[in-house]
Parts: structure tokens; sequence; C-alpha cells
């Protein structure tokens, strides 16, 4: 029997997936304590009728474990679904950090988890919300974790409002309603009283709030971090996640569709992209700034979290890439127990003095205690540092470790003065900072007071589409709001942002565009890359439904299946009825029928079969309205409406071309020009 060790790598199986040590081995069923049991269905009575004894070991093991199954969720992010993976560094951060998995070339095992933040943890994945993007890198020199999020702003600029904003957007407190939403009087009442939240609402009401999947987003670190190299020369940076397959969303109606029918949306198309080979890939970059004592950038203030540095002014410059490429084994054990902290460091990166980053310093090791069961969670196995661990922790509850030695304290001589200090320079660098003379008070500084312009850049930034999803979003938020005042209120907060956004959400509500004394600043330049459209992306890992019945001929379905293959997309023949289309050699299986396939779970259709049934025309209905391309062989399009052959993004001919043509279409993601 090996004995746990805290020191040496965590036991990582060659899938990249953390297993218990000793956990689930050999062929037969046993106790806890590895007795064989020959038995597991019956329990042990009096007689055939009962009543059960007392002595059944084996009954009272099972149901006391049973009983104790739950941990608490966590207090926000409850619901995400999480992948390993591997980050490859191209040495571009080299003359910034010694952090030395951003040196050329390194590889970095890691585990990502993507999360909701307001739904608990059996919620619905498609919801409106911001969504987690944390990464473990387990590096040589110790975890460093990235805990970041899909969008670059946040609600607040101090820690210590974080339980008042999501006490409003979690459900009221009285009847537990609504789940996972912000579409209520609560978070509503709080984003416009508390109007430093306006970018970060903002962000949420357009499409961001809404991803596609979790491998169409971007992530962001939002602080800005202090990067130290090796002269000891620092820079401030904010570091950035870009999807190779760009960001993508679903539309409003499809979230919604989605949620109901595939509340498990995200993590399964996670899960099933990679195990299908189409591995999700992001560039990490970086925004480099000078280290002055004023922390600001042309004017942005860099501790401030409700900012961001728009690109133009300070490209990302890339630094590597990440690649996930295995699911979790198990759940529990790896995406369930799996704890971020913002202040797991490593030497070459440190934190700034960003309100909101010094307060999450402190809550992520305190939620673990609760959540986790006890201060030792670090040797939980998806936990553990790749590094060698040395540290002077001992006991607690749920101890696995077994420590050598007796002198865990130092100084000390009868452990021979172990564990030594590393060498000065080899170890965590403590930037040294220098603080002005300053007088405690609980205050913000001026520049935190702008809580509008930013939330303009972004609008401005959108294209006429996106922004038209921002109006709508807000319409249907505050349309489920009953406190009028609330929805007066946000309107007066949207008259700050842009004129036009006000107006077109009080017509939808119904209520007057209120005068505000302070118009928006006209001038902001929009940031280019803050909009989502307008660019083609790869296509690998979408799904395409190839709608096809008995009549079709098996040629063309061939033909269609294979070109979409070849371009690494998904073809997923869907059918009237399961089992097969055609007979003998030409026989087909059918992967989805009109009665379990909805169009939310297909990026485009191609149409083999002419939709005579409802079934099939409301998966057709659906792709239109959702913008989605269609492509339908020439016999077929004839049954579609007039309107839809005359418009972009619907491609009929010959079934190989259509599909071709249609792989160009997924490419710019949706058809919003229709
Ligand atoms: Fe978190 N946050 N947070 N947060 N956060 C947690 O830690 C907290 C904030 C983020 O997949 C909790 O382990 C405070 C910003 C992600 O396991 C908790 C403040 C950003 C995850 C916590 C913030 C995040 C969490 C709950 C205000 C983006 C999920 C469970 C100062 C940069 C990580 C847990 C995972 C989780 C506290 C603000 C991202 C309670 C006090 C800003 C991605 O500790």
């Amino acid at each position: 029997m090996t004995k746990p060790d805290q020191s040496g790598p965590a036991p990582v199986s060659p899938t990249g997936a953390a297993g218990g040590d000793r956990s689930q081995q050999g062929e037969s069923l046993t106790t806890a304590q590895g007795t064989r049991l020959s038995e597991t269905d019956l329990s042990l009575k009096a007689g055939p009728r009962g009543p059960i004894l007392l002595q059944d070991h084996h009954f009272r093991e099972k149901i006391t474990h049973f009983d104790h199954e739950r941990i608490p969720e966590r207090v926000v992010h409850a619901r995400g679904a999480a992948a390993h993976g591997v980050f490859r560094a191209n040495g571009a951060a080299a003359n910034l950090t010694l952090a030395s998995f951003l040196q050329e070339g390194v590889e970095t095992p890691v585990f990502v988890r993507f999360s909701t933040v307001l739904g608990s943890r059996g919620s619905a994945d498609t919801v409106r919300d911001t969504r987690g993007f944390a990464t473990k890198f387990y590096t040589g020199d110790g975890t460093f974790d990235l805990v970041g999020n899909n969008i670059p702003v946040f609600f607040i600029q101090d820690a210590i409002k974080f339980p008042d904003i999501i006490h409003a957007g979690k459900p009221h407190p009285d009847r537990e309603i609504p789940q996972a939403q912000s579409a209520h009087d609560t978070f509503w009442d709080f984003v416009t009283l508390h109007t430093e939240a306006t970018a970060h609402t903002l962000w949420n009401m357009s499409d961001r709030g809404i991803p596609r999947s979790y491998r169409m987003m971007e992530g962001f670190g939002i602080h800005t971090f202090r990067l130290v190299n090796a002269d000891g020369r620092t820079s401030l940076v904010k570091f950035h996640w870009k999807p190779r397959l760009g960001v993508h969303s679903m539309v409003w109606e499809e979230a919604q569709i989605a949620a109901g029918v595939d509340p498990d949306f995200h993590r399964r198309d996670l899960a099933d992209a990679i195990e299908s080979g189409a591995h999700p890939e992001w560039t990490l970059g970086v925004q480099v700034f000078p280290d002055t004592p004023e922390q600001e950038f042309e004017g942005i203030d860099l501790l401030d979290p409700t900012k961001i540095v728009p690109e133009e002014l300070a490209p990302v410059q890339p630094i590597g890439v990440m690649t996930l490429n295995a699911n979790p084994t198990n759940y529990f054990a790896e995406t369930e127990q799996v704890a971020f902290h913002p202040g797991h460091l490593v030497p070459g990166i440190d934190v700034t003095d960003d309100p909101l980053l010094q307060g999450r310093l402190f809550s992520y090791l305190d939620t673990q205690i609760s959540r986790l069961g006890g201060p030792n969670f670090g040797q939980l196995p998806i936990n553990r540092p790749h590094a060698p661990v040395n540290d002077m922790l001992r006991d607690g509850m749920h101890q696995t470790a077994v420590p050598t030695g007796v002198a865990p304290y130092k100084p000390n001589s009868l452990d021979g003065g172990c564990p030594f200090t590393a060498a000065a320079g080899d170890g965590f660098i403590d930037v040294p900072v220098p603080l002005p003379a300053t007088t405690k008070q609980r205050t913000r500084p001026s520049s935190f007071e702008d809580h509008f312009s930013q939330a303009r850049l972004f609008y401005v930034s959108l294209s006429a589409v996106e922004q038209e999803h921002v109006a709508l979003a807000y319409t249907f938020e505050l349309g489920k709001c009953y406190e009028q005042a609330i929805k007066e209120r946000a309107l007066t907060v949207l008259a700050r942002i842009d004129r036009t956004l006000c107006e077109r959400v009080a017509t939808g509500l119904g209520l007057a565009v209120p005068e505000v004394e302070d118009e928006p600043d006209g001038s902001i330049e929009p940031s280019a890359p803050l909009s989502q459209v307008g660019q083609e992306w790869p296509v690998d890992g979408r799904i395409v439904a190839v709608v096809a019945d008995d009549d079709t001929d098996p040629t063309a379905l061939e033909s269609v299946t294979s070109l979409l293959e070849s371009r690494s997309v998904l073809p997923l023949v869907t059918a009237p009825h399961g089992g097969t289309l055609f007979d003998g050699e030409d026989a087909v299986p059918v992967s989805r029928t009109f009665d379990t396939a909805r169009s939310v779970e297909f990026d485009a259709l191609v149409v083999l079969a002419p939709p005579t049934d409802e079934r099939a025309r409301r998966l057709l209905d659906e792709a239109w309205r959702h913008h989605k391309a269609i492509g339908a062989a020439t016999d077929v399009a004839e049954q579609l409406p007039q309107e839809w052959r005359d418009s972009t993004g619907v491609e009929t001919g010959d079934p190989q071309a259509v599909a071709e043509r249609l792989v160009g279409l997924l490419g710019k993601h949706r058809v919003w020009e229709r």
C-alpha cells in the first residue's frame, strides 16, 4: 500500500483527468473497508418480512453515506462545467514576467471551469447572466488561478458591495423565485440605484449575456495585475482569453427554448465537442501598461474594475494558447470540488490594490472552508498542486496527508531546520510597491465616480443588430418588474447612456422618456473589438441538421454529410422516425427524430425532405427566426415560402454545393442581414 503523500505530482490519468489515490479498485463490490459483498439488493431482516436489523452494517454504511452525499453548492457560480487541457506559452511574456509557465515552449496542465453566476447548481445553462471562466494552471512553481469572467467589467468597485449585488440578483427571499434570472425587481432596484453597476448591466443585456457555447466566449481577468521580470522591472497587465472560434451568442428566444428543452445545453456542448475531437482553444493575451504611481492609462484608472482599456489604446499581445482536450472523469470529484482562488499566484505575478480584487483575496479561501468542509481542501486530487508541496500546515478536518518529522514550525533544530526557505529571488515575490502617505478612511477615489461613459463606449461600439438586442433585453427584463418606480429609474439610467436606447425601451414599456441633466458625452469613439459581428471564424465543432426522410436520395444525403464532415462540422441526420433511413447497404442511422430535435441544437439546417410534417416546419420556422443559415435541395426549395427563397442565407440547389455554401455562412455565425 502506498502512503498518501503531500509532495509530488497529483495523480493524473493519461486522459488528463485527476483520479483518486485508491478509489474503485478490484473487481468485486466491497464495503468501504474493502470487505467483498455478495448481496446488495436486500437488507438483513428478521425473516422475509422484517423488521430490518440494526446489525446490518452494509445497509447502514450505504444509507449513511448517501445521506451525506451533498455538499453546500457555491454561494455564487454554483452551476458549471469543466475540462482539462494544456497551456503552451509562446514566450512573448518572458520580458514582462519571470513566471516559469510563461517562458517560451513551456506546457502546463490546466483545469478550466465555466459557470453561470446567479443560478443554483441544477439551474439551466442558457439563462441571461455573466459567465465565470476560471483557469487553474498547475505550474512547476505552484498553482496559478486566473479566476475571470466572460465580461471585462464588474458591477461593483469595492468588495464590500458583493453581498449586496448578489442578494439583489438571487431569487426573492420570500418565495425563492425567479431562479437564475436577473429579470426581477430586486436586481433592477439595486443596479439602478447603485449606478457603478451600469456598464456591467449593459454587457449582461447584450448578446454576451447569452453565449452560444462556452467554447465561443472571451475571458477576462478584469482586474489589473502586476508582473515582475527577472530584472525586477514591473508592468501592469490585464489578462484576456480570445476564443479561436470567435465570440458568438444565442438569440433570446433560442436561449429560452434551450433552457427548457435542454437545460444542460452548454455542459453538453463542451463535453460533446471535446469527445468528438473538436478541442476548444483560446489565446491568452495581455494588455500591458507602465507601472506608474498613478496606476492609470490614458486617463483610465487601472484599479477601477468597472472600466476597460479599449484595445485601440493598448493592443492585446498573445502570450500563449490553451487547448481543452479531456473531459472530467467524475463531475463531483473534479468540477464540484475544484477550488479556485485569485490569491493562488506564482513568482512573477502579483496583485494590485484594486479594492475588488483585495476583497476577493479574503473571500475565496474563506468560502471553501464551509463548502469543502475544512481547511484541507487543497489535498483533494483536483486541487493538489503539481509542484512539490512542503508546508507546515497540519491536522484539521479531512487531513489525508501523513507528514513526517516532529517540527512543523520554524525555526527548528529537531527536523534539521527543514523545510528550508527558498533562496532570495527563487520564491514568491511580494513586489515592493511604495505607498503614498495617506489617511485611513472609508472613501473611494474621485476617478471611480464616472459610471456612464464606459457603458456608452460599449453601446456605441455595437452593430445595429446588437444594439437592437440590447434594447429588447432591457425591455424584456424591465417588463418583468412589477414596481413602476424601478422601471422609471432604469430609464433615467438609460438616458445617461444613449437617448435612442432609452426611447426604444421606454416605448416598449409604455413609459415617457425622462429628461436628465447629464446627457451622454456624444464624442466617445467606438472600439471595434467590442462588437462580435462582422468577421469570419473557423467552424469546427458546429452542428448541422440534415433533414431527410425515406424518400430522400441516399446519394444526396451521403454527399452532404461527407462534405460537412470534411469541414469538421458535425452533421446530424434528422428524420421523421428513429432507427435507420433506407435499407441494406444504403442504411443510414438517424441521429435525431422530429420528436426529439429542436432547432436550438443546430447552427444550420440542410433540408433534403419536404417539410410536410408540422414538426419539421417548426424546426425550419425557428431556424429562420433565429437567423440561421438554411440550405434546401432544389425540389424541396419549391415548398419553402417565396420570401425565404428570395432571402440571404437561404441556399438552394445541388445538395453538396448547398452544404458547401452553408459552411461559408456558418463562419459568420448568423445571417443577421435577414
Ligand atoms: Fe467571485 N466568488 N467574487 N468573482 N468568482 C466565487 O468562490 C467573490 C468576482 C468568479 O468555477 C466564490 O469558490 C467576491 C469577480 C468565478 O469555482 C466566492 C467578489 C470575478 C467564480 C466569490 C467576487 C469573479 C467565483 C464562490 C467581490 C471575475 C467561480 C465559490 C469582491 C474576475 C469559480 C468559490 C469556480 C466564485 C467571491 C467578484 C469570478 C464566494 C467576494 C470580479 C469565475 O468566494
